[in-house]
Order: C-alpha cells, then structure tokens, then sequence
C-alpha cells in the first residue's frame, strides 16, 4: 500500500463527521499544508473498554511507542513511526481526522487476515479454466462485515499476546465457520480434521491497511496467511456459517474487478498471483 484513499474521503465510519480534505498532493506530512485543520474525534463508544488504551492525557498511561509494551505490541510493520506532541503519527499521511476514531490503540492496531484458498471447480470435480487468460480460477473465503456491508476477508484484531498466526485461523473459525456457538464436540470434530491445514499457513503480506477507521493518529496493520487447499478436500467441502459480526460468508472468484473491504483486494491478488506460479 503506496497511498491511502479509503482512510483520506468521506464522512468517518459509524460518525457523522466529514474528514478535512486532504488533496493526493497534500497527504505527505514532509508536504506543507498550512489550512490543514482536521476534527478531533474520538467515539464515546470506546471509552472504558478492555480492548481500548485510556487517553493520552491520562497521567497513568505511559504507552511505550515502537515497542513491545508489555502484551500489546505497538511496533509498525511500517517501520519507526513519528510521535509529535505525544501522539503517534500516521506513517502513510494525513487522513483528515485526528483522534482514535473507533480503534482503540494509539499508533498500530494489530490485526491478522486469513486467506483460505480452493481452485474453483466443475460439477464433475475439474478445476475450471479461465477462458480470457487460460489458467485456473483462485475463490477464496469472503465474509461480508456488519459494519460497512462490504465483502471482505474474515481477519480480525490481535488480542494482547496472541500469537498473530493464531488470530488469523481463530477469526477465520469465528467469522466463517461460527465457531462461538459451536459445541465441544463439533469443535473436537474441526480441529482432527483442519489441525494440519491450518497449521500450514503462509505468510503473505504484512503492513499497513488502508481502512476507512484509520486516523492521523491510529491506523489498521494486518499479517495476512494464505491457508491453501490445493485439491479441494479439506476447508474447500467445509460448509460456511457466519459468526460474530459477519453476516455473510461465501467463496468468491478472484478476478480482477473484484471490490473487497480496505485493502483487501490487493492481499487476494498477492495470493493469486503466488499460487498461479507455484
Ligand atoms: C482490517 O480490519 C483488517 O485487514 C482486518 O480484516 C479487519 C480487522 O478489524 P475487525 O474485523 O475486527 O473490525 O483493517
Ligand atoms: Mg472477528
Ligand atoms: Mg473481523
């Protein structure tokens, strides 16, 4: 991710504030932009909450930046993020709006995305072939979120000292298999089958997300894992349930005018375009 866009335009999610305009020339903090005058905005909602740091004014809150501060990391995967007046810096550019928003952390919200992967195939068991470009058709798992009703993958955050490899196949069983209301036995039944298929996760991207929740202060970071069912006999005959705050699920054909949540789209094409070569 180069730019951000979802996290510059438009009226800031679940809110009805409008972010300050922030023109493609002007997002770089090395630019100057004297008018620059963005609202502070920090929703009520996160106040108090477990998953939430206290504010910065807050005399007992000593975050420690760029660090592993205690359980919660607040490392960039974008490297060493700039703190100016006390508060972290957004490493992409200014997005029009300052504050947390709806995430909790100050600086890098952690969280991690699975990509669970089959080769699209014909009634008969045939991997379908793709008549424009002649090679076979990637699906992967999508959910579509509560929030924006936009189709996405089913990642979710990090919880505090979590492994983040972990988080990527807990939040792919919450969101699409509904593993939160599953009973003992139907979760014992899962992992005797999947235990090997996820534990073969393959990292493929790790860093900033252009997510419509980020602010100038707080901002989204994923690691993504490709989880790949080459023939079709594991996950790829699992049947999808949605759980938590998806209320969707379903496989979806990556071609190239997918839409997807934030900067999914460019994670689904990365494991295309790996697995295509392979
Ligand atoms: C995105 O938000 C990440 O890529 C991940 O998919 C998601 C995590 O947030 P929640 O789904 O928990 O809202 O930026
Ligand atoms: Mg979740
Ligand atoms: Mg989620």
């Amino acid at each position: 991710i180069l730019q951000h866009v979802k996290a510059r335009y438009g009226i800031y999610p679940r809110s009805t504030i409008q972010r300050f305009s922030v023109p493609d020339d002007k997002v770089s903090w090395n630019v100057e932009y004297k008018e620059y005058n963005p609202p502070n905005y920090t929703s009520a909602s996160i106040y108090g909450k477990p998953w939430a740091d206290p504010d910065i004014t807050d005399s007992n809150f000593k975050p420690k930046w760029n660090s592993l501060d205690g359980n919660v990391n607040r490392k960039s995967h974008m490297g060493l993020y700039q703190i100016t007046n006390g508060y972290p810096i957004n490493p992409l550019g200014r997005t029009g709006i300052c504050g947390r928003g709806v995430l909790g952390r100050w600086g890098p919200n952690h969280a991690a995305d699975p990509v669970v992967t089959r080769w699209k195939r014909l009634n008969n068991g045939e991997m379908e072939i793709d008549k424009l470009n002649n090679k076979p058709i990637l699906q992967f798992v999508a959910i579509k979120r509560g929030d924006t009703g936009e189709w996405a993958l089913p990642g979710g955050m990090v919880d505090p000292g979590e492994k983040v490899a972990a988080t990527a196949v807990r939040e792919f069983q919450e969101e699409a298999m509904n593993s939160l209301v599953a009973t003992e036995e139907q979760k014992a039944k899962w992992s005797e089958i999947f235990y090997k298929f996820f534990s073969g996760g393959v990292e493929v991207y790790s860093g900033y997300v252009d997510d419509p929740r980020n602010t100038d202060n707080s901002w989204m970071e994923t690691v993504a894992y490709n989880f790949h069912d080459h023939d079709g006999s594991t996950v790829g005959k699992l049947k999808l349930n949605a759980g938590d705050d998806a209320v969707g699920v379903r496989w979806v054909d990556i071609t190239p005018d997918i839409k997807l949540y934030a900067s999914h789209k460019d994670i689904v094409e990365e494991v295309s375009k790996r697995l295509l070569l392979e």
